[in-house]
């Protein structure tokens, strides 16, 4: 729904944009919300507001102390190919999926809320290094704050990718139902959106677009309007899949977010589970539901090929020119890569100085190829440059 904010409050946001200190923000933020009309189009963007108010705050405070805070030792630096959130209500067996899959040693219990920090696990599939991190279960109201929610959902909004835990020995619907309300209130999508759109800062220039989408509802001309309304100077708009006009508002406010997942169905080792499970798959279409169980191990074999999947991840083998065996370790790009992508996920020089490629792929033997060219996964690249 488009929020139809007078001027006045655009112009107020435009200022919050161009804030550069914490106290400014907040300041700014209140202003807007003074002045932000109460509709039904407005509210998701209110409670929005607050909350990236209320974490501004905290991270002030913290600045203050100059101690550790809840936020530090909530930190988890990105480690590996992609990072995947393990997110589930209490006990539905997070930490058994860390013990289970990777190197990490969590404490496994059936006393509620056991893991209160997130945990990192290495998980090693296929040549791809999946760094799994276990969040403290989620709560009703957590998309509120409660429980670390906040905090939670900051790292579920940084990760690459979700796996979404359900105990199937218990009713499955009221953990989707719980689940998805806090991900809704939340801005996160976990099914792939028919589009979005990023708004990318450039240090200077005018409003330009592209990225291979296309707006639906609107022109090019609307979109530059509305983003100079919210005081957007130069900035790139990258638009993928079928983008509105509301999908380019909602990323001024910096919204939806989209988070490929898939869903395990944990404890089926346990009877009951069965019906449970008929249930789950009745209600949830259009996610990879796989039915596991940590205890025993079942299942599980499943799990690296559905991230592959979900999160649309491809394999590419480099070799250097001259050489005949490429790397034994590929690089891990997203569907749509390009030579170019492969190029600069090495080195940028490589990419600045890049004459031609050389490609093996199924019946391609040493294709000669330019920077656009798409890769595949389990491609062989071999780059040329100056
Ligand atoms: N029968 C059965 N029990 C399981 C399975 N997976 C986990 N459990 C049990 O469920 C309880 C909770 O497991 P945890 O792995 O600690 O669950 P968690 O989601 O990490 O829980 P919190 O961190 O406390 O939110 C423990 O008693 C586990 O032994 C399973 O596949 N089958
Ligand atoms: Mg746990």
């Amino acid at each position: 729904m488009v929020t139809n904010l007078p001027d006045k409050a655009k112009s107020k946001w435009a200022e919050v944009v161009a804030a550069r200190n914490i106290e400014d923000k907040i300041r700014l933020m209140k202003e807007f919300l003074s002045i932000c009309p109460k509709h039904k189009g407005t509210a998701k963007l209110i409670i929005n507001v607050k909350r990236k108010i209320s974490s501004l705050e905290e991270e002030l405070e913290a600045k203050k102390r100059g101690r550790k805070t809840a936020k530090d030792l909530f930190a988890v630096e990105k480690a590996g190919d992609v990072q995947i959130a393990v997110v589930g209500l209490t006990n539905v067996g997070k930490s058994s999926l860390l013990s289970a899959l990777t190197n990490a040693k969590p404490l496994i219990s059936d006393i509620p809320y056991t893991t209160t920090l997130p945990i990192v696990g290495a998980f090693h599939y296929e040549g791809i290094d999946f760094q799994l991190v276990e969040l403290p279960a989620l709560m009703e109201g957590a998309s509120e704050g409660k429980g670390c929610g906040l905090k939670t959902m900051s790292i579920i909004r940084n990760a690459d990718g979700l796996i979404l835990m359900i105990d199937s020995s218990k009713n499955p619907i009221e953990q989707w139902q719980a689940l998805t309300k806090e991900f809704e209130n939340s801005r996160i999508l976990i099914k792939k959106p028919k589009g979005h759109v990023e708004i990318i800062r450039k240090p200077a220039g005018v409003i330009t677009m592209g990225g291979g989408g296309k707006l639906i509802d609107c022109s090019f001309e609307d979109v530059k309007a509305l983003l100079t309304d919210y005081g957007f100077k130069s900035v790139f708009v990258k638009l993928i899949g079928e983008v509105s006009i509301d999908d380019v508002e909602d990323a001024v406010f910096g919204m939806s977010t989209y988070k490929p997942t898939i869903v395990l169905a944990n404890k089926m080792d346990i009877p009951s589970s069965q019906e449970n499970l008929n249930s789950l798959l009745q209600l949830v279409v259009g996610l990879k539901i796989i039915p596991v169980s940590c205890l025993t191990g079942m299942g599980l074999n499943s799990v690296g090929n559905a991230l592959v999947e979900a999160l649309e991840l491809i394999r590419v083998y480099t070799k250097p020119p001259g050489t005949v065996k490429p790397d034994s370790k590929p690089i891990v790009l997203r569907r749509g890569a390009t030579v170019g992508d492969v190029a600069k996920s090495i080195h940028k020089e490589l990419f600045e100085r890049f004459r031609y490629a050389r490609i093996w792929s199924g019946s391609i033997k040493g294709l000669r190829v330019g920077l656009n060219y798409l890769v595949e996964d389990g491609c062989i690249v071999e780059i040329h440059s100056r």
